[in-house]
């Protein structure tokens, strides 16, 4: 069932949509990161979540197709308290249930919204797929496209609505970039390229504050976020 139907859902429908309910409550920010296998993106949630926790109140939704091991690993590391962290188990291609059938992640969204409201930021992890996946305007208001420069100085290149669309365009594990002879200016041009004006951030995760810079996107969206809800 696909739920982005303004007209008999208007509180599913966050395509374009404002920040309050129908009751004038304030909803949260829905913030995707998805990506291919491995390139950060639970690193990146931990990390942003470690950075932001103090200054506003935050949930997550992770998905894997069979476990729970990235909302597992995320608890372990205590990165938010327990009942803020919550998994999905897809049973599918991760790309599914972000995009097609979004309701497992939508009612997993509500539910953190109902039991610990008032939230700032709702982050969603998608399960690792490939260079076509990305998130349902339904469910997220936002979305970051991870890849990691290990993979190939040709990513960027080779484009995908991932790199293409996404509203932010994350380029991690730079540390690893001289081991593997990545051309970190090629990706610059090559992401420009098939960007435009789109941001894209470089980051290494394994530094001291290395997620600073998406945080701080964040924080300007979350900012302009509440500004429209006073308004
Ligand atoms: N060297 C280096 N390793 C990193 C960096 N970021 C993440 N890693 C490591 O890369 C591996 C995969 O990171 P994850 O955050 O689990 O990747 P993911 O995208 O969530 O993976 P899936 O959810 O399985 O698709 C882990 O061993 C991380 O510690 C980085 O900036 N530099
Ligand atoms: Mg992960």
């Amino acid at each position: 069932m696909h739920l982005d139907h303004p007209e008999t859902m208007p509180q599913r429908h966050t395509h374009s949509a404002e920040p309050l309910r129908a009751d004038g409550t304030r909803r949260a920010l829905r913030v995707g990161l998805g990506g291919p296998v491995g390139s950060g993106k639970t690193a990146s949630v931990a990390a942003l979540c470690r950075t932001l926790r103090e200054g506003w109140s935050i949930a997550v939704v992770t998905n894997d197709i069979y476990t729970r091991e990235d909302a597992e690993y995320l608890l372990r590391e205590a990165v938010l308290p327990p009942e803020r962290i919550t998994a999905v188990e897809t049973g599918a291609c991760p790309h599914t249930a972000i995009r097609d059938d979004i309701s497992a992640n939508l009612e997993a969204v509500e539910h953190l919204e109902e039991t610990l409201r008032p939230l700032d930021l709702v982050l969603i992890e998608s399960g690792g797929d490939n260079l076509t996946a990305t998130f349902s305007k339904g469910l997220v208001d936002q979305q970051i496209f991870v890849i990691d420069v290990s993979s190939g100085d040709d990513i960027p290149r080779k484009g995908g609505p991932g790199i293409t669309t996404a509203d932010l365009l994350l380029i991690n594990k730079t540390d690893l970039a001289p081991h593997v002879g990545a051309d970190l200016a090629t990706m610059a041009t090559d992401a420009k390229r098939q960007r435009g004006d789109l941001p894209v951030i470089f980051t290494s995760l394994t530094s001291d504050d290395g997620i600073r810079d998406v945080a701080d996107w964040i924080t300007a969206h979350l900012t302009e976020w509440h500004h429209k809800a006073a308004a």
